[in-house]
């Protein structure tokens, strides 16, 4: 088939306003959130419905056409925007919002639901998403499913598959898993939907999940507190993590970042002493309010004018936005090579502390900025300095992480960034073993190609 006919298709398919060429309409659909990935677009089609997306996934695979799946494009390894040539499947208009099951606290969402759009149904119906993410206004579930996401919860709901009580999908041919009932005993063979979760739109195209929702939780507090280096704040986040049952998130940064937080995101600590780490501890409840255990747990450290605490929605907004702006704040001072890794918690404070020093000896003047969800031994390491195409920089971060025994993707994905470390990580046997599941579900390499595995040439 021609391009020509394939775009005519595409346009019989999703109708002609939802099927873009014009440059100008795709272009924020090419470029990826970091801007180090981009690539342009034969079309850009727009469904909106589970049978638009099979018509066009039918069209593109006669065609042998390359498809990118992409909701909210905020994803960081470059798996949402095209390497040249393929259609971008943009899901955004895909964003039912079905009722909330408010005794089963479940809900069917459309792929293109935004997260922020789910919490908000989910708190109106008394329950919340065990998953939150600083992107949460433009991520979407389809795409949170796809890169099985962390964020700040992990470490008391569990990642995006966790969340996962059923899903409906496209196919690379055109046909249509659906399995949408939402029991959480359902063990009728394979489990297709967990297989989804993390796939990065290498299987198949998600359009429709069930997810199980988490209690809200009335009573909340925030802390930050300054730590005199990573070691002291990854022992203090243990202790918080054995001592506080409510422990909902567990997040570190360092001075450097804050620095770039508030140079960029115009927001200041509440506190004067700075300090060159810093821990982000959140607490809630529904039995008792945890803000005096809380107190009580920093009153084991020396922290000085370093500390501040807040219950209120403001206050804990207020002490929040030190950790979640570092993603922008990075990315206002240049393109980032962004390197989301994990590491054992014991070796945690070593990635911290080493990273700079490998950075600089594979690339002189990089400048390295840590952060990340220490409850979950996650750290994002960005670098700033080497062009985008210069992958020395993540070369060293990332052996550095499997001699700290870590993985080279805990919560982002391989996406087109780190194809070269999948088996490097993984060994050849599993690659292998992944390998023969792509090629099983889409064996024309249509879906994503690029991402996860090397491009095969046609
Ligand atoms: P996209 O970026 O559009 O796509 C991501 C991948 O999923 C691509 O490979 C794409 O092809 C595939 N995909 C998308 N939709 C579908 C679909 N319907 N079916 C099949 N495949 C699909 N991530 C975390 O895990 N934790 C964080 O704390 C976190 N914080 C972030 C903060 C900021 C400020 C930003 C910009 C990003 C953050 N991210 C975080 C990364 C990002 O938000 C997540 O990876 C998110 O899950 C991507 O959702 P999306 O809808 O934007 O997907
Ligand atoms: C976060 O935890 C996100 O803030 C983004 O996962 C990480 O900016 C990053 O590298
Ligand atoms: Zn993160």
């Amino acid at each position: 088939m021609t391009r020509d006919a394939l775009l005519d298709h595409l346009r019989d398919a999703v109708g002609e306003r939802h099927c873009l060429t014009d440059a100008a309409l795709r272009a924020s659909h090419e470029t990826d959130w970091t801007r180090r990935f981009s690539g342009s677009a034969l079309a850009v089609v727009r469904p909106g419905s589970t049978d638009e997306v099979a018509a066009v996934l039918r069209a593109c695979s006669e065609a042998g056409v390359g498809v990118v799946p992409q909701g909210g494009n905020t994803g960081l390894v470059g798996g949402s925007v095209p390497r040249g040539g393929e259609v971008v499947l943009s899901l955004l208009r895909l964003n039912e919002l079905g009722e909330v099951d408010r005794e089963a606290g479940e809900v069917t969402v459309g792929a293109g639901a935004t997260l922020a759009s789910v919490q908000a149904a989910a708190r109106e119906a008394g329950w919340d998403v065990g998953v939150d993410l600083g992107a949460r206004d433009s991520a979407t579930i389809g795409g949170m499913v796809a890169t099985n996401a962390g964020g700040v919860n992990v470490l008391r709901h569990g990642p995006m598959r966790r969340q996962l009580l059923g899903f409906e999908a496209v196919m690379a041919g055109g046909s249509v898993l659906r399995r949408l009932p939402g029991m959480p005993k359902d063990n009728t063979g394979y489990d297709l939907g967990g297989l989804l979760a993390g796939s990065e739109g290498t299987l198949a195209v998600i359009t429709r999940v069930r997810l199980r929702l988490v209690p809200r939780l009335a009573h909340r507090a925030v802390a930050v507190a300054g730590f005199a280096d990573a070691s002291s704040a990854v022992m203090a986040a243990a202790r918080f993590r054995r001592e506080l049952g409510s422990v909902l998130a567990l997040e570190l940064f360092t001075d450097a970042g804050l620095e770039l937080v508030m140079r960029h995101a115009s927001v200041a600590p509440p506190f004067a002493a700075r300090r060159p780490a810093y821990l982000l501890v959140e607490v809630a409840s529904d039995e008792a309010d945890p803000t005096d255990s809380l107190v009580d747990a920093l009153g084991a450290f020396e922290l000085g004018d370093s500390a501040a605490v807040a219950s209120d929605a403001a206050g804990r907004h207020r002490l929040w936005q030190l950790r979640e702006r570092h993603t922008e704040a990075v990315s206002a001072e240049g393109v980032p090579h962004k390197l989301d890794v994990s590491v054992p918690l014991a070796r945690y404070a070593e990635m911290i502390d080493r990273a700079p020093s490998v950075v600089e000896a594979a690339h002189a003047g990089a400048r390295t900025i840590s952060y990340g969800h220490v409850g979950d031994g996650n750290v994002h390491v960005n670098v700033l300095g080497p062009a985008a195409d210069d992958e020395s920089v993540d070369d060293a971060v990332l052996g550095l992480v499997l001699e700290l025994g870590g993985s080279v993707s805990a919560e982002h994905g391989i996406g087109v960034a780190k194809v070269d470390w999948l088996a490097r990580d993984r060994g050849m046997a599993a690659v292998a073993a992944m390998r023969a599941i792509k090629d099983a579900w889409d064996p024309r390499g249509i879906l994503n190609p690029g991402v996860l595995f090397p491009a095969v040439d046609s």
